[in-house]
């Protein structure tokens, strides 16, 4: 159990925006949602928070507008570049999970969709190994 704990605790962790949507739920496809998410990668689960600018203005602070919208478990998920039918846009990550949830995630910015595409797949990594 110890080891288990101390794993846990070296997991890695990262935050920032990424345009995400997700293409299908429990095996089926559904419709296409772009949003801009601030997206936080801790304890081996990924998280995408609502895009605050579709929260209601003037009723919520900005701390109660960081609201998750998606939680994955990254464990048994898979990561990789989407195929270019995936979408128009560029710079497109898929991510899989175990129980047959599919996101596209996106950003134009080259180097910081790298990032996440490295340190996702290095914590899939990790989850195997525990
Ligand atoms: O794969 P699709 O269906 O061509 O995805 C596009 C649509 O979701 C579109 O919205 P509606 O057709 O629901 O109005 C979105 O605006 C596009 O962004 C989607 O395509 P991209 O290529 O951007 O992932």
């Amino acid at each position: 159990p110890n080891l288990v704990i101390t794993s846990c605790s070296q997991m890695l962790e990262k935050a920032g925006i990424l345009n995400k949507t997700k293409v299908a739920e429990n095996g089926k496809r559904i419709r296409k949602n772009w949003s801009q998410s601030w997206t936080v990668l801790h304890g081996g689960i990924l998280t995408f928070h609502r895009d605050p600018k579709s929260a209601p203005a003037g009723n919520a602070s900005k701390s109660s507008q960081i609201v998750p919208e998606f939680t994955v478990e990254l464990r048994g998920s898979s990561l990789g570049w989407a195929a270019k039918d995936k979408s128009s846009k560029k710079n497109v990550l898929e991510l899989r999970t175990r129980q047959g949830c599919e996101f596209l995630m996106q950003y134009d910015t080259e180097s910081i969709i790298c990032d996440w595409l490295k340190v996702i797949q290095d914590t899939i990594r990790q989850l195997d190994h525990l």
